[in-house]
């Protein structure tokens, strides 16, 4: 056996196989014959989904690929994205149709936005942001909890042609202000606070430090902020910048006329960080952005905007939110739910009391969501009426196949067919992922490229691998929705994405894949995150695997530390179901030996960890990624390094604890 099918054997054990729910087929969206014509005429295709979205003018050429990696799509032709999402659909005659469910983490703190009222408020808020000499190219950072205006904000923006940057609300003042002074904001979208696990927490005091740091070094760079009052609670009020959100947008007229853009005039910067080096600042254009997210959650989610209710339970300060809870979904007039808090708050039936009461149909989310909630315990769901829920979405992670299992039993019925999305900040838009009516399910595995994408598994010459084996993702063909370049530096874009295959013109993603037998890709997780133990390359998210499908645990996050013998070691940290800690069941020796012992017989010898250590919790960004980088750390005995990107910057105390009890 070669090196890289021994390693990468383990996934074939998975034989377990779904077949699309008949009804569904009967009435889906998209079929077989989609990927037919795609492949058949792969810009042809794109094009008709552009048609798909109402455009002032229309396009002379679908793709200018002339100087790659730069590419231009649908060139010549104008657009605008607000008018798009909000405006149209109202047009349309569907003014009365809710855009927003919106969920406040305090209970029966909600409020239901209606196309019609959404217009008002982001023509509203546009003109307020206009009288603050925001106009087109202008950059807005958004810095929010999870609140209607957050959206608003968004699409007001897109309305004037400024470009939007979201900054995640869980991340410090520090990153606020690297991520101004990175892109050159002038006015700041904020509010006083949100609410998180049941308390108000406060954001204007961060906005405030990061608008002393910025002055620092461009003292004229910010001109105001705009500051929503969501708590309540005291700020401190600098009147040369600082201006309340209802008396700005209030007090705004409901009037405003959207300016056609041109296609690729820039939407939005979303800052991704890198493994090394500053954060990089992902550039997404306007109209083949808006054309593969929505097209994508169409076709992915099998969405019928008259009768589904659609619910992405992420953060819009991830690029989730962006094309799965803003972009895409109003731009196909969808109703979707939008929830401010977390899952447990005030308890851990949350997410499964919106459901029922709002009817979602389709929910997306991210597998460390669905660990979580199999940790609870599967008694916590079943006392909701789920049935409602038709289809259901992961993305994010690779997601472990008995999370995949669970999901569809436990929340979709034994009936909802699971859409693992494989994508990125840089894609925009889902790439690799099933379709509903025409995909059979496969535990783990995210399957085969969109219609219209085309990816492929190399080997580090860029040659693709045959069925069974393993090597590296890439995209050999440009996409609507791929990233332009990182703003202010075109040479990074180039050396990140684009030097690695520069010769066969390939994106590398950077992740892992593997091709099974019948040539379907399973996601391994980033390249960095792989392992070398005793010469043999593994993938952390095999390992992880192995551990959850062990009944004791509920999430795991594997390592390699270095070892003096085998150069890297496999270090694993583990958390155990609730039904284990209620058993009484403690980090005993036992268990630790037994949880050894599982990974050796699931994958072989070479991947049983040389320490299993049982936490609380592990450390993630606001996606969901568990940051190795910090795991590593703690297994080869360091001090912790930066931990400015976590959404919750005290779990690596809890770690540290743990760590030492048990190992
Ligand atoms: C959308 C998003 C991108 C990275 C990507 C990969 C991982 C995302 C995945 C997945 C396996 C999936 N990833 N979805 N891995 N299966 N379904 O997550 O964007 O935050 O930029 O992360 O996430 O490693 O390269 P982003």
């Amino acid at each position: 056996m070669s090196e890289k099918s021994e390693t990468l054997a383990s996934l074939s054990h998975e034989e377990r196989r779904y077949a699309p729910p008949e009804d569904l087929v009967a009435q889906a969206n998209v079929t077989q014959a989609t990927y037919d014509e795609a492949a058949a005429d792969r810009l042809g295709f794109w094009e008709k989904a552009a048609e798909r979205l109402e455009w002032g003018q229309r396009w002379d050429r679908v793709l200018d690929w002339d100087d790659p990696p730069f590419a231009k799509w649908f060139v010549g032709g104008t657009l605008n994205a607000s008018y798009n999402c909000v405006d149209r659909h109202v047009e349309a005659g569907h003014g009365d149709r809710v855009a927003i469910h919106w969920v406040g983490e305090p209970e029966d703190d909600t409020r239901d936005i209606t196309y019609a009222q959404l217009k008002d408020e982001v023509s509203q808020a546009a003109n307020a942001l206009s009288d603050m000499g925001v106009g087109k190219g202008d950059l807005v950072a958004i810095y929010m909890p999870m609140i209607p205006e957050t959206a608003i904000a968004m699409l007001a923006c897109a309305r004037l042609g400024a470009i939007h940057t979201v900054v995640f609300g869980g991340f410090s003042s520090d990153a606020l202000a690297s991520r101004v002074l990175d892109c050159g904001a002038k006015v700041i979208v904020t509010s006083d606070g949100g609410y998180r696990r049941g308390a108000p927490s406060g954001l204007k005091p961060a906005v405030d430090e990061a608008v002393a740091k910025v002055a620092q070094e461009k003292p004229d760079l910010v001109t105001n902020v705009l500051v929503v009052r969501r708590t309540g609670q005291d700020v401190e009020w600098n009147d040369d910048l600082d201006v309340w959100w209802h008396d700005a947008v209030g007090g705004a007229s409901t009037e405003h006329t959207p300016e056609q853009m041109d296609a690729e005039h820039p939407l939005f910067v979303m800052y991704t960080s890198g493994t090394t080096g500053k954060p990089k600042g992902i550039l997404h254009t306007t109209g083949g952005y808006l054309t593969q997210t929505a097209y994508t959650h169409w076709a992915t989610f099998d969405l019928k905007p008259e009768t589904d209710v659609y619910w992405t339970a992420a953060d819009i300060g991830w690029i989730t939110g962006h094309s799965y809870i803003v972009y895409g979904p109003l731009a196909n007039g969808t109703t979707s739910v939008m929830y401010e808090g977390t899952p447990d708050t005030p308890h851990k039936g949350r997410w499964w009391e919106i459901v029922e009461k709002y009817g979602v149909t389709i929910l997306y989310c991210a597998p460390t969501a669905i660990r979580t909630f199999m940790k609870w315990g599967a008694e916590i769901p079943a006392e909701h009426d789920l049935s409602s829920l038709r289809v259901l979405g992961s993305v994010g992670e690779p997601i472990n196949p008995e999370a995949y299992v669970w999901y569809r039993d436990t929340i979709g019925g034994g009936t909802a067919p699971v859409m693992d999305t494989w994508w990125q900040t840089e894609t925009g838009g889902h790439m690799i992922t099933p379709l509903p009516g025409v995909t059979h399910g496969k535990p783990g595995s995210a399957m085969t490229p969109f219609p219209g994408i085309s990816a492929e598994v190399v080997d580090d010459e860029g040659t693709p691998v045959g069925n069974g084996e393993g090597g590296l993702l890439v995209i050999t063909e440009p996409w609507p929705a791929m990233l332009r370049t990182l703003w202010g530096d075109d040479e990074r874009f180039k050396e990140t994405y684009w030097s690695r295959f520069a010769d066969q013109g390939y994106y590398f993603a950077g992740d892992g894949a593997k091709k099974d037998e019948d040539g379907d890709l399973w996601l391994l997780g980033r390249v960095d995150d792989v392992m070398n133990v005793s010469g043999h390359r593994m993938s952390t998210t095999e390992i992880e695997s192995a551990l959850v499908s062990h009944p004791k645990v509920a999430e795991a996050a594997v390592v390699g530390a270095a070892d003096e013998t085998t150069g890297q070691a496999v270090c694993a940290f583990v958390i155990l179901r609730e039904s284990a800690l209620a058993g009484g069941e403690e980090a005993s020796d036992d268990l630790i030996q037994e949880l050894r012992m599982h990974v050796q017989k699931e994958i072989g010898a070479i991947a049983k960890p040389r320490q299993v250590m049982v936490v609380p919790e592990l450390p993630k960004t606001r996606s969901g990624k568990i940051m190795r980088r910090l795991l590593k750390d703690v297994a080869e005995n360091r001090e912790v390094g930066d931990v400015t990107t976590l959404a919750d910057s005290t779990v690596m105390d809890l770690i540290k604890e743990g760590s030492s009890s048990g190992s």
